[in-house]
């Protein structure tokens, strides 16, 4: 079995964009360093990094003949209202729990961004007070059991689709596009830095890059930044995911925890609150490359990755490519910030 033989329904553009960032890697003096972007790999509301993650489990979902996505996120997520999308385009019934992950008091927050993105794509969001959880969650069983109380044939799907069983996959095949873009560029990338919170995007590149690797391929370092202060469940989780979807593409041994790399220091305390690196990231990239980032997500991982850069900790000689995944819509609750 490899990443290959897993059916994908296309939701995404293609491959997505990789390009440089020239500015950015000028001002900082030292590695090269580009971008991939998921944050426009697909016409269907923005896109994003759920999106390719959803390639794997739509056809499970065509399958099982269900006629309601349900999931679940904050407020804000990113996930669900991908999750929106997708419902909209299969004709599919959606019903998104959106918890209170982050205590952001935003008077918009609720109305802005995603969640209105969702709604217009006649999405069932329901507010929960609950708090941020990476984990499965009773709101969400409850919001399945509703469903199918009413008639409705559910399929979950859990929290940016991480503790879905195919929930890896998508990520495993973007290290398989990776490598093809870099045969088709003439570079190599010895360092992606990606951000990381429920684990399936840095567990699938994880899989992905160690399967390519076993087969021949390079080595490189994979530096996933948490974005959530959760440090230990985070790091569990993704060598859980990873650990799993190696199996399912056929790696033909263990992965050794040292393969996992989650950094701190770029979170702050809390999911959902920026911190001044956050925010001077996200004018950085603004200014330098037109390249938009959100505070929740790729502004701590940005951060993360300049100061690696600044450090000399990513030596000057590294080619380095930062994995944008997307999230901007949430800029909307955030606007306070920049006022
Ligand atoms: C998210 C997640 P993982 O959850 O796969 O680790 O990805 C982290 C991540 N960047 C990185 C962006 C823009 C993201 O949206 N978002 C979640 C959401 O509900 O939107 C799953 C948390």
């Amino acid at each position: 079995m490899s990443i290959h033989d897993f059916p994908r329904y296309p939701l995404t553009f293609g491959p997505s964009p990789v390009h440089r960032l020239d500015r950015l890697t000028a001002h900082l003096g030292g590695a090269d360093l580009w971008a991939k972007r998921e944050d426009c790999n697909s016409g269907l509301a923005f896109g994003g990094n759920k999106t390719r993650k959803l390639e794997y489990i739509v056809p499970d979902v065509l399958a099982q003949g269900a006629d309601t996505l349900v999931s679940i996120g904050g407020y804000q997520s990113n996930h669900t209202r991908q999750v929106a999308a997708v419902a909209a385009k299969l004709g599919l019934r959606c019903r998104l729990v959106q918890e209170r992950w982050v205590d952001w008091d935003d008077p918009v927050n609720d109305k802005v961004g995603n969640i209105l993105l969702s709604r217009i794509m006649g999405a069932d969001a329901r507010l929960d007070p609950h708090g941020f959880d990476i984990g499965i969650r009773s709101s969400w069983e409850d919001a399945l059991r509703e469903v199918e109380e009413s008639g409705g044939k559910p399929y979950g799907i859990p929290a940016g689709a991480s503790e879905h069983p195919l929930g890896g996959l998508g990520f495993a095949g973007w290290a398989y596009e990776v490598a093809q873009q870099e045969r088709e560029l003439g570079v190599f990338f010895d360092t992606i830095v990606v951000c990381t919170v429920t684990g399936s995007t840095h567990a699938g590149m994880v899989a992905g890059f160690a399967a390519l690797e076993d087969a021949g391929g390079p080595t490189r370092r994979i530096l996933g930044v948490d974005a959530s202060a959760t440090l230990e469940r985070t790091r569990d989780q993704v060598r859980r995911i990873a650990r799993h979807t190696a199996g399912l593409i056929g790696l033909e041994r263990e992965l050794r925890d040292d393969e996992v790399t989650v950094l701190e220091g770029w979170a702050g305390d809390l999911y959902g609150i920026p911190v001044d690196s956050t925010v001077e990231a996200i004018r950085l990239s603004g200014r330098l490359e037109g390249m938009i980032i959100d505070p929740v997500y790729e502004g701590k991982s940005m951060a993360g990755l300049v100061d690696l850069v600044s450090s000399g900790e990513i030596p000057a000689g590294s080619t380095v490519l930062y994995a944008h995944l997307g999230g901007q819509p949430a800029l909307n609750a955030y606007s306070g910030i920049f006022a």
